[in-house]
């Protein structure tokens, strides 16, 4: 199955001003959209990471893609590798928005993974639309007919994203403390129905951050699995302090502190106080390379997965393997995202049977409007989203709402995720993202 065109769509959507220890979210998010038609004109489809960069990288890998089956993926990975490890004279050296997750003297990106993941996605679609067959069966089959979410609660300023004439009514308002952060918990799952529930941390002194997990325990009972993550914010000593303030609170402490081997001090600090909590990461472990070193260090229990930058589906599914075999728990990250991202999320959760843990998403805070696939946005039922049973990823683009997508992006003037950059704008020209601050 010959792919004969890949297109590769710029897409902005509007995004609340939600915090964490990078900043602010600007009015608008970016994401990617890339389709890629075979001979036979069926279209496969994915979504990753926005900005001009890597829509750049696309351009860049267009030809190592075009001309080649929707089945030579092995291939296409090797031959990305090689492409990407050359260096490009275009690239400008600037932040992509997986760089901004990652704090010095940790593992920086790698352009072939994501590439190759997006790809990869879209030409899963296209082989399971061409034989029938839903993308998570070509993984390998699903374990579990339905994938469970945990709401993502953040601290936000009010506003409701978007800019200008895309501006959207704040339908969360603003959450500064405990009791606004417990009122968004509630308004999700009413909404969505989850079942546990993500803090992102690293806004506010970690005492007021700890009370805030506490509100959510009292308010929620103590069978709601509780996580909250300061995106390395914290010092090590801080983070063993909140881990003992919060002991016997939480499914799992996200990235208190920057660094494995940080992560590692604050494992054993806090099992020495006879503190057994779980560590996970998305910022100390970003990559297979983290993985020997973060065992060295003891620091991470839980990997927080992510196709979109780990080399794709079938990457992540080689990763639930080996996280079991090495006694490690499997989670999944995410970032701000629209459908099409969400479904791939669902068939590889479908299809990992060690991915035990409710996965992040971003998409409650999505605007129905800006949604790009035709029909309803996927549907959540109890925190979870049935797996699809029809061919592919089960979704295919609406273009109108692409195009408007398009639109927004063009209009909107952000090129790149600077969330330092909108904080100083917005709240304090001086304000430094600093790994930790407290
Ligand atoms: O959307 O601000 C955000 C999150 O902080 C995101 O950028 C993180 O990558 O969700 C992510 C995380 O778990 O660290
Ligand atoms: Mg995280």
């Amino acid at each position: 199955m010959k792919i004969v065109e890949m297109r590769v769509t710029p897409v902005a959507m509007a995004d609340p001003p939600l915090l964490s220890s990078y900043g602010l979210h600007a009015p608008y998010a970016l994401r990617t959209v890339i389709e890629l038609v075979s001979e036979d004109g069926l279209v496969g489809i994915a979504e990753t990471h926005g900005g001009e960069q890597i829509h750049e990288d696309f351009e860049h890998a267009r030809r190592t893609v075009i001309g080649r089956s929707a089945y030579d993926l092995g291939r296409l990975s090797v031959d990305l590798e090689a492409l990407f490890s050359q260096p490009i004279a275009t690239r400008d050296g600037g932040l992509t928005s997986t760089q901004t997750f990652i704090l010095p003297g940790e593992s920086g990106e790698d352009i072939s993974m994501r590439v190759f993941g997006a790809v990869e996605v879209a030409a899963l679609d296209l082989i399971g639309k061409a034989t029938g067959v839903p993308v998570c069966e070509l993984l390998g089959g699903r374990v579990r007919e339905e994938v469970p979410f945990s709401a993502y609660l953040f601290y936000k300023r009010p506003g409701g994203g978007g800019a200008g004439a895309d501006a959207r009514a704040d339908t969360w308002g603003e959450a500064m403390d405990p009791d606004s952060i417990v009122r968004q918990a509630r308004q999700m799952i009413d909404g969505y129905g989850f079942r546990s529930i993500k803090l992102k941390g690293g806004v506010l002194p970690p005492e007021q951050e700890i009370e805030a997990i506490l509100a959510l325990r009292d308010a929620f009972g103590p069978d709601m699995p509780l996580r909250i993550d300061p995106n390395g914010a914290w010092t090590v000593e801080t983070s063993v302090q909140v881990g003992m303030a919060l002991a016997g609170a939480l499914e799992y402490l996200e990235d208190p502190t920057p660094g494995l081997e940080g992560m590692g001090a604050v494992r054993r600090q806090l099992l020495d106080s006879d503190v057994d909590m779980l560590l996970a990461s998305n910022n100390a472990l970003t990559s297979w390379s983290d993985i020997p070193p973060a065992l060295a260090s003891g620091g991470v229990q839980v990997i927080l997965s992510d196709h979109h930058y780990w080399g794709g589906l079938r990457a992540v599914t080689h990763l639930g393997r080996l996280c079991e075999t090495l006694g490690i728990g499997l989670s999944m990250h995410s970032n701000s995202h629209l459908g099409v991202s969400l479904l791939a999320m669902v068939h590889l959760a479908a299809a990992v049977p060690h991915l035990t843990f409710a996965s992040d998403t971003h998409y409650p805070w999505q605007e129905a409007g800006d949604e790009i696939l035709a029909g309803a946005r996927v549907q959540f039922a109890g925190g979870s989203v049935r797996v699809p049973t029809t061919p592919g990823l089960g979704g295919a683009l609406d273009y109108g709402a692409l195009a408007r997508g398009r639109e927004r992006y063009e209009r909107c003037g952000y090129r790149r995720r600077d969330d330092q950059a909108e904080m100083r704008r917005h709240v304090d020209a001086d304000w430094q993202r600093l790994a930790p601050r407290w």
